[in-house]
């Protein structure tokens, strides 16, 4: 469904006098406001074609009810969160779970709706249908070489299908690991993994980015074959220029340093994508910021100050994603609040006194250090995120739109109450 423009213009009406009231306050305190306005707007996160539909875990999943049931549908949801935000300008597809049966009828609706394809994703963590070779031991470690040849044609398909929709990146997330002590030659692993990684590699566009994507455990639980930066690192150096690692946030153990593993990525010109979601006991892909909010904006300090140490574009120089499964809520509001809790981090990196903290640091005086830091994350800056997307020509208060429109019964009308997407 379409989002019209005048009802978003109405709503924002209604919220003017209180927006604009709020947001002098926080601006009248911050140096150069209409320069982090523009990096607010200029700041678009993908979302991924998989978290459009109900989530859930491994032991049931609960139909919202207006689910989209096709890629067309998937790409009006997304559409319609960056018509609220203004700020999910890209949407990232899982292959095969998303093949567009006609690329440029695909691109053209996309572009109706103001938005591109961020990175393709490959699946070769499933067995699919009438596949000839299984993956039930790993893909592309796997002791027999007709599964991994399988797995680097699928991935080369997808590199085609990314091409044609005017993609530049490919992700590779592997499950490749083992179960059991004593089920794989960890070295022999690697080795086949990086075979097979350079094969794809050698398949990628020059305009190209391949993105190696780490997980600590599950689906396997004694070993991953991609289980950390330092794994993914190796990988990507091995590789080349095109190869980076990609830092999903609940691919850590507990209480992993993530801003540290980010600060130095990024010195090393390793760093290319970002996943985010949030979690409490692993890989509980919760809604961002719903746990460690602090956290996120620790994360956030380290991804400016590094691009900026680097002269980089901190919109267009690191892939942007969600990747998280929303468990029981409906996910456009899920999404909707990730985007919203990703853009007051960003905000809030963004008015860090920077020089402040550099002298701190050579007088090693911590407890200033700490202030600095917490002085920026106290901050309200949700005004400046609202005036950002008002800008934009986005809701103020997009939430309060989706609700108060009643989108997803809208949704359950046009598309049925038992319909379901395809994803985790
Ligand atoms: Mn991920």
């Amino acid at each position: 469904m379409l989002i019209e423009k005048y009802k978003v213009q109405e709503a924002n009406d209604g919220a003017t006098a209180e927006h604009k009231r709020r947001f002098e306050f926080a601006a009248s305190t911050i140096n150069n406001v209409e320069g982090v306005l523009q990096k607010l707007q200029d700041f678009q996160i993908a979302i991924p074609s998989w978290a459009l539909g109900a989530g859930g875990t491994r032991f049931g999943r609960f139909s919202i009810g207006g689910e989209p049931s096709n890629l067309e549908e998937k790409i009006e949801d997304v559409g319609l969160l960056h018509a609220l935000n203004r700020s999910s300008g890209a949407i990232s597809l899982h292959i095969p779970w998303d093949i567009p049966e006609n690329a440029t009828s695909i691109k053209a609706l996309a572009a109706q709706h103001g938005l591109r394809f961020d990175a393709v994703n490959s699946n070769t963590f499933q067995d699919q249908k009438g596949q000839e070779q299984s993956y039930k031991f790993g893909s592309l470690q796997h002791t027999n070489k007709a599964v991994r040849k399988q797995a680097i044609e699928h991935n080369i398909e997808v590199i085609k299908q990314g091409v044609e929709l005017g993609s530049d990146s490919l992700t590779v997330w592997l499950a490749d690991g083992s179960s059991f002590p004593g089920q794989l030659n960890f070295r022999k692993a690697f080795q086949n993994t990086l075979e097979s990684l350079k094969e794809i590699y050698a398949a990628l566009p020059d305009n190209w980015k391949m993105f190696v994507e780490y997980k600590a455990f599950e689906p396997n639980f004694y070993s991953m074959t991609v289980g950390d930066w330092g794994q993914s690192l190796l990988y990507a150096s091995k590789l080349g220029e095109k190869a980076f690692t990609l830092v999903d946030l609940g691919h850590h153990l507990p209480n992993a340093n993530i801003e540290q593993i980010v600060s130095l990525l990024l010195m090393e010109g390793k760093l290319g994508g970002f996943h985010f979601n949030d979690s409490k006991y692993g890989d509980d892909d919760l809604t961002v910021g719903s746990i460690n909010p602090y956290q996120l904006f620790l994360i956030f300090n380290e991804l400016v100050e590094g691009m900026d140490a680097k002269g980089m574009n901190h919109a267009t120089d690191l892939g942007w994603m969600i990747d998280a499964s929303h468990n029981i809520k409906d996910p456009l509001e899920d999404l909707l609040q990730s985007v919203e809790a990703i853009k007051i981090a960003y905000a809030q990196a963004l008015l860090v006194d920077t020089k402040a903290l550099a002298a701190a640091r050579e007088e090693n005086d911590v407890v200033k250090a700490q202030e600095i830091l917490q002085e920026a994350y106290r901050n309200d800056v949700r005004p400046l995120v609202a005036e950002a997307r008002l800008r934009a020509g986005g809701a103020l208060q997009p939430l309060e739109f989706y609700r108060q429109n009643r989108v997803r019964e809208s949704l359950i009308k046009q598309r049925g109450l038992q319909t379901v997407a395809t994803g985790l």
